[in-house]
């Protein structure tokens, strides 16, 4: 039993997908570079690394047209491998994306056939996913979306998801699988232009599901950065709307392609920003690591590029600790918010409003009043870069 101080624990939850680890590093322009690994080897790393979960796509574990004995197989191997390694299985989803079958999308495609065939589909993950015992099933629609908006009416193929969505929760009712959805939201790759484009989308578009309650969203850094906006901000909202039922971690400069770097390796400033939000709060689910290792790397920069994804998080946590714990910091956190005795707002009453219609502000002390962020930032610059 390891017992550094960055060393995951299982009550991190720290977990990886197969697809992330088992990323071989091909890209639109190059081909694989790191030869095929098999799930059970990946469960093995994993397991050498001390990370505390699994996920998957039906495919990364089930070949797309595997026959059912194949299939059982197949998850018999998995189920020990992940028993041997103490790695348990938290989350499923299923890949509508990969076959070009999908090459118009899945749920919202415009061939009736395509949309059933990925209903379809989906069920049969869901089984596969209560199978190995996953609570969370996630939705990322990587081809529903568009190059062109002549080909259908965006409002359309959100009354397809949802037809989709409220599909796979009575399925899940049915089954008694206990599932809960998180939507995942991206603006684009591989599509030009995909629907549902960030997370503040989709908590628009939950409320409109016949059960609600079963949904939330699955936000992941890159995703939110590719448009340039604040990750943190769209989890507090997901968070504090109790639809934050999983995250994808990862890194990713604004405005690139999709890179998917090991977490906090291009903005450690926001990646703390982070994990102090999700830390302070208390989020209980996973950390998903939703990264791949460098194109250069082989299986054993793999396991490093692991490694580095869960210690990055703990001594970002050990950090945020430091910053809650800086008696400078908390001085300028009450001295920004200090009551100065003006009539509160609360909740509305017409004698409340009343007393606050009648009261002169002065605008003047107001301005008096310092905003000290410039000590502040440096505060937590200097906690990040170890001096302090
Ligand atoms: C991506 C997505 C995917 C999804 C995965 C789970 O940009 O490729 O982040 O990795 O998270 O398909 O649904
Ligand atoms: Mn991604
Ligand atoms: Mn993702």
């Amino acid at each position: 039993m390891k017992s550094g101080k960055y060393d995951p624990r299982p009550e991190h939850k720290f977990s990886f997908g197969l697809w992330t680890i088992g990323n071989r590093g091909r890209d639109p322009f190059g081909d694989a570079v790191r030869p095929p690994i098999s799930p059970v080897d990946i469960v093995a790393l994993l397991g050498e690394t001390g990370a505390w979960g699994v996920n998957l796509h039906d495919n990364d574990l089930v070949p797309i047209d595997a026959k059912p004995a194949e299939r059982d197989r197949i998850v018999r191997e998995f189920q020990k491998a992940c028993a041997k390694h103490k790695v348990t299985v938290p989350m499923a989803t299923v890949n509508l994306f990969f076959h070009p079958v999908f090459r118009d999308g899945g749920f919202t495609s415009n061939d009736p056939e395509v949309r059933a065939y990925a209903v379809q589909k989906t069920l049969r993950a869901m089984d596969l996913g209560a199978e190995l015992g996953a609570k969370i099933f996630v939705l990322w629609g990587g081809r529903e979306g568009v190059e062109t908006d002549a080909c259908r009416r965006p409002d359309e193929a959100v009354k397809r998801l949802r037809e989709a969505v409220n599909y796979l929760c009575e399925y899940s009712l049915d089954q008694g699988y206990g599932y809960r959805f998180a939507l995942e939201a991206k603006p684009n790759e591989p599509r030009g232009d995909i629907y549902m484009s960030t997370t503040g989308h989709y908590l628009g578009f939950i409320p409109t599901l016949d059960h609600a309650e079963l949904v939330g969203v699955n936000p992941e850094v890159a995703h939110e950065q590719m448009s340039g906006l604040n990750f943190t901000h769209g989890v507090a909202q997901a968070w504090e709307a109790g639809k934050l039922f999983h995250i994808d971690l990862n890194d990713q400069a604004p405005g690139r392609y999709d890179q998917d770097f090991r977490f906090g390796a291009a903005n450690p400033k926001s990646a703390f920003f982070l994990v102090k939000f999700l830390e302070d709060v208390g989020y209980q689910g996973s950390r998903h690591f939703d990264a791949h290792a460098y194109r250069t790397e082989d299986y054993k920069g793999v396991k490093d590029f692991a490694i580095g994804c869960m210690r990055t998080y703990l001594i970002l946590k050990e950090k945020a600790e430091r910053w809650n714990a800086d008696k400078e910091i908390q001085a300028i956190l009450r001295e920004i918010s200090a009551d100065n005795g003006a009539p509160p707002v609360g909740e509305f009453s017409k004698k409340g409003a009343g007393t606050l219609l009648k009261h002169v502000f002065d605008k003047d002390a107001i301005l008096r009043k310092r905003l000290p962020y410039e000590r502040l930032d440096q505060l937590t610059i200097e906690i990040l870069l170890g001096v302090r």
